[in-house]
């Protein structure tokens, strides 16, 4: 009996083990995403006087696997409201000169119904717009999460097709943003 291997055979069969574990997350990759899946509106805020203001709100988990018509729950820990909004990948900021001027945020804002001309004046009369076919599928999809203890949590349901990726913010805090994997 031999079990002595060369080198080069131990450097195949390990590369072949490597190649198949690759295959097989490409497989699980593409099965089918749960049905259901929860996000939070989460972080804090932080105030120095004279240092800085700081701000952690963002989305958890940030990037989500579901299933074409699956139902997101999406709610709040923060006393403060946020949105759900579907943009296109070009629309999410990534810097901050981006994040200031964020006009994916005015338009989603106006089609809730939101007067970004004067102070609020109440609740957003609109709390969900849906663009194009039912659920959200398309940018302008668009919900309205209330402060945390004031009418949350928010459920929809994501109709994309399977192999969609979906880009969202919060256009109340353009910092926040992720994205749905639809499988
Ligand atoms: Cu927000």
């Amino acid at each position: 009996m031999q079990s002595w291997k060369s080198p080069r055979a131990i450097v195949v069969a390990v590369l072949g083990g490597a190649l198949l574990t690759v295959a097989g997350s490409a497989l699980a990759a593409g099965g089918k995403g749960p049905t259901k899946a929860t996000i939070l509106a989460t972080g804090s805020e932080r105030m120095k006087a004279n240092a800085y203001y700081r701000n952690t709100f963002h989305f958890q988990a940030g990037t989500v696997t579901i299933r074409s018509g699956g139902t997101v729950t999406l709610a709040n820990t923060t006393k403060d409201a946020h949105t759900l909004s579907l943009v296109k990948q070009s629309q999410v900021p990534r810097t901050l000169k981006q994040l200031e001027n964020c006009n994916a945020c005015g338009e989603i804002a106006k089609s809730h119904g939101i007067n970004t001309e004067g102070p609020p004046t109440g609740p957003p009369p609109i709390r969900l717009v849906n663009v194009g076919a039912p659920g959200f599928d398309a940018p302008g999809d668009s919900v309205i999460l209330p402060p945390k203890g004031r009418g949350g949590p928010v459920t929809f349901k994501v109709s994309a097709h399977a192999g969609t990726i979906l880009n969202f913010i919060c256009i109340i805090h353009p910092w926040m943003s992720g994205r749905f994997l639809v499988r």
